[in-house]
């Protein structure tokens, strides 16, 4: 069903990795349609000779990096273009397939070699490849022209969605004026994301692996060789090898990995045949500057902080993140809840067929991506879907029955936050995914509603479906170094008053049916411009450079206690 493997690119006695990552030539086509570059051909000929190209680092947003307002909001499509060398050893070794691997891009991507197309990918989260050899080999020893064009613009097909809208109004927009439209709260980032790489294999190689783990107390002698690992530096791996008939060595991949079960019941979410409580936040690829960009020092912050704050999960709100983040989890014991693009999906047209048999290929790219992780325990298929839809039933009936297919180990969920009468996708789910914003965005400022309004919301849901709930998000904006007390909205005092009064509920419900909690959201992050948004969603505990509000102590706090009492 996954045809064909996307293992993580990684050295071993058979296989090389070259990063190409750092300065790339970058030009956007601004023309009025924004297609001269495929109109004069820029990927055929070096960028510089299209027109006036500027230094763009990768991976990163384009948008941060420069002055131009312009390139901060552009719409359509940019060129990358990196000129490289390939070693002679594998132009010259028939038996080396030379990859050329982008981990992601926002959100079309077409790429060329040397001027030859050699591939081309929808979607924004998720890595794509293109076997060079052939193209690469034409042009023995000399250098190799990588020019990557992505477009960002996102339609009712899309995954996230959204919309373009044209204003004719001489009077009123300059000509060609148009407005890209979407119903997610974060800003459409767009650019080379993640790391672009050459890597090599035989021509024999091992294209997949799957790990299905199972145990029993005897063999694994006690806990010891269960995930998560005791100990970051002491996860197992399983290493593969493809021989030929001799036992000759074709080819070699070493597999981290993790033995752990998971199991769903009416009350209970279990790993290891234990009860997890998921004690966690909700995140967001984004940090100054780089946007989106894929940044080492960022993500071994996030941890550090994620350790800080006794945090032991969260929830890839609201795309799959980067490989390497959830090597990270894998390794430090984060457990994750692994969410799709499928965020925003608001207007009829996004629940027709083009958009689900999109979001069914998604579904299969990020199985096929992170199966292998023991640290990913529920797949997420989109977040807030407007459920209360009568199409959105048959939609997620599919998106569901088609991730268990590909993957049955793993329960599989998506996040509501509709009325429960209305909504048509629960039924479908393991464990029903609730996001609240009681006293924020109904009965503004009235804290004193929280816990009754959230009581009704529990004991509504779980006794209409009889499953495990997770308080998938709930927070408040606070803006850092806004007091008041007694609690005004948008103050440390109101965040941090929010969240107590949900936890003592939380803490009702704990021992009943609720089996997580995920505050929204683990640091400010940026949103498209509006009145709703002060540069950006301050629901962060910690701001946007990772630094604590009074919230985060209220969380540590708590956490930490949640910790000690569960071991
Ligand atoms: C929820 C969304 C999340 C938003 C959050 C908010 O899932 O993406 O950022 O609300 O409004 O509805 O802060």
């Amino acid at each position: 069903l996954l045809g064909g493997g996307m293992l993580f690119p990684r050295d071993s006695p058979t296989r090389e990795v070259k990063e190409l990552n750092g300065l790339w030539s970058f030009r956007a086509d601004f023309s009025p349609g924004r297609n001269a570059g495929f109109q004069q051909a820029w990927f055929s000929g070096p960028l510089r000779e299209s027109g006036p190209v500027i230094d763009m680092p990768v991976p990163a947003s384009y948008n941060d990096i420069t002055q131009d307002a312009r390139l901060r909001d552009f719409v359509g499509w940019v060129w990358y273009e990196k000129e490289v060398w390939i070693a002679v050893r594998w132009l010259r070794d028939g038996n080396t397939r030379i990859m050329l691997r982008v981990g992601s891009a926002h959100y079309y991507s077409v790429v060329w070699v040397n001027g030859e197309k050699v591939g081309q990918h929808e979607g924004g989260h998720l890595p794509f490849e293109a076997d060079i050899g052939a193209v690469a080999r034409k042009r023995n020893g000399t250098s190799c022209r990588i020019t990557i064009a992505v477009n960002n613009t996102l339609d009712f097909h899309t995954l996230p969605p959204g919309r373009v809208e044209y204003l004719n109004h001489p009077k009123r927009y300059p000509s060609g004026y148009f407005v890209q439209s979407t119903h997610f709260d974060f800003f459409n980032y767009a650019g080379i994301h993640r790391s672009v790489l050459l890597y090599t294999t035989p021509k024999v190689y091992i294209d997949d692996i799957t790990v299905v783990t199972n145990f029993s107390d005897s063999v694994c002698g006690g806990q010891h060789k269960q995930w998560p690992p005791q100990n970051s530096e002491h996860q197992p791996v399983v290493q593969v090898t493809a021989e030929a008939g001799n036992s000759f060595l074709e080819d070699m991949y070493s597999l981290p990995v993790g033995v752990r079960t998971v199991q769903v019941t009416s009350t209970q979410f279990l790993i290891n045949n234990k009860p997890f409580y998921f004690h966690g936040v909700n995140k967001h690829e984004d940090s100054d500057i780089r946007g989106k960009g894929l940044d080492w020092p960022l993500i071994v912050k996030d941890f550090n902080l994620l350790k800080w704050l006794g945090a032991n999960s969260f929830r890839t709100s609201h795309y799959p993140y980067a490989e390497e983040v959830l090597q990270m989890c894998d390794r430090h014991g984060i457990v994750v809840i692994g969410e799709s693009p499928g965020v925003g999906i608001k207007d009829v047209q996004s629940f027709e067929n083009a958009s689900l048999a999109h979001h069914l290929v998604v579904m299969e790219e990020l199985v096929r991506r992170d199966k292998n992780h023991p640290s990913v325990v529920m797949w997420s298929v989109a977040n807030e879907p407007a459920a209360e839809m009568p199409p959105a039933g048959p939609y997620i009936k599919t998106l569901v029955a088609h991730t268990k297919l590909l993957d049955w180990t793993r329960p599989v969920t998506f996040i509501t936050n509709s009325n429960f009468a209305m909504d048509h996708g629960v039924p479908y789910v393991d464990v029903v995914c609730l996001n609240s914003y009681f006293s924020w965005y109904q009965d503004q400022g009235h804290l004193e509603v929280i816990s009754l309004q959230l009581n009704e919301q529990f004991e509504d849901w779980h006794g209409k479906y009889q499953k495990p709930i997770i308080q998938s998000e709930y927070g408040a904006d606070a803006v850092p170094g806004l007091h008041n007390d007694p609690p005004l909205m948008f103050t440390e005092e109101y965040q941090k008053a929010m969240l107590e009064s949900y936890h003592s509920t939380f803490d009702q419900k704990r021992k009943k049916y609720l089996v997580g909690e995920l505050v929204w959201n683990f640091a400010d992050f940026m949103t498209g411009q509006s009145i709703m948004r002060v540069a950006g969603n301050k629901k962060g505990i910690f701001t946007r450079q990772r630094q604590p509000k009074a919230g985060a102590y209220v969380i540590r706090e708590r956490y930490w206690r949640i910790a000690n009492e569960t071991g």
